[in-house]
């Protein structure tokens, strides 16, 4: 080589070096398709995802689906199309996902399933999955209920359930943990059961509606979230009842609300779920995109609030 030739060869390397180390930087893109807003939990867990994202120095496209599946759909379409470097989603139900999930294993782009889980034909359709054991948490909520049906005296305890969307994970999962611990006392009987679709608004109005049927007594109201819980207390006050002695109350996330509810002595048990999952969630994301081996299901740790100890726990909660 020629001194003239080295000299270009060098002077080259020298202007490219900037661009190949940007290229290097260039942050990692997580395109992230969350449920919605319905409840404190999400509103917790959005931030947490946001707030870890920035932590973690990854740039996040956050779309708000508002509870419906075509929209997330959509969202998943379009960052296949922007290229993202990782798809995460929570999905708001639990079938139908097989397509699109097929398009974005096509387009060779990761996908994390956060929160809630899927029913497709192909596990390798998703990376890994990241989330609560919701039928756990629904025997955690029967196994209360049971300990405190042994202390009560009467022949039956009608039980009215307000559960969560219709097909999403949560509420199957959530219904079958709690009747499979409750079956054991054939006093304990569910009389009721209708979806409150997770919302404040929602659960006082099919509480309304239990309330008005009036056929039978209702004992115990279990509500597969504390949003559904806080509703349905509105609409037993409103109907000259006292929520948490007329009828207890069990409902599951663990959110401030649910403690504040505890305190007032209007709710009388709420079962963690947590949604503090972002930073989890943006490792797994760097382990994924890396190529480091993952696990399939990763499970999140949680606890049993009862009203008891809500004072003393207040102050320690996060969402
Ligand atoms: O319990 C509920 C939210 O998927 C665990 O969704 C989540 C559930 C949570 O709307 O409050």
């Amino acid at each position: 080589m020629t001194t003239t030739l080295l000299r270009r060869t060098l002077l080259a390397a020298a202007l490219l070096a900037p661009l190949v180390s940007m290229a290097a930087d260039k942050p990692l893109v997580m395109g992230f398709s969350q449920v919605g807003a319905e409840s404190e939990w999400r509103s917790a867990n959005t931030a947490s995802v946001k707030d870890a994202a920035k932590q973690a120095g990854i740039s996040l496209k956050f779309a708000d689906a508002q509870q419906k599946q075509e929209n997330q759909v959509k969202a998943i379409r379009s960052f296949i199309a922007q290229k993202v470097d990782v798809i995460a989603f929570s999905p708001v139900v639990e079938s139908g996902w097989d397509t699109v999930l097929k398009e974005a294993k096509a387009a060779r782009i990761p996908v994390i399933l956060t929160d809630r889980a899927v029913n497709v034909s192909d596990p390798s359709l998703y990376v890994s999955f990241i989330g609560s054991d919701f039928v756990e948490e629904g025997r955690k909520a029967g196994r209360w209920l049971l300990e405190r049906a042994a202390k009560t005296p009467s022949a039956s305890l009608n039980i009215v359930e307000l559960q969560g969307t219709v097909g999403s994970a949560p509420a199957i999962d959530r219904k079958k943990g709690f009747e499979e611990v409750i079956k054991a006392n054939p006093k304990l009987q569910i009389i009721r059961s209708q979806s409150g679709e997770f919302t404040r608004a929602k659960g006082k109005e099919v509480m309304e509606a239990f309330l008005k049927a009036k056929d039978k007594k209702i004992d115990v109201l279990y509500a597969h979230n504390d949003d559904m819980a806080i509703g349905a207390i509105q609409a037993i006050e409103e109907a000259g009842l006292k929520p948490g002695k007329d009828i207890v109350i069990v409902s599951i996330d663990g959110v401030k609300g649910a403690f504040q509810a505890m305190l007032a002595g209007k709710l009388n048990v709420t079962i963690e779920c947590n949604p503090l999952l972002g930073p989890q969630l943006m490792q797994l994301a760097r382990d994924v995109v890396a190529g480091k081996p993952v696990e399939k299901r990763i499970t999140v740790i949680e606890g049993v609030f009862p009203a008891e100890v809500a004072a003393k726990e207040l102050p320690n909660r996060k969402y």
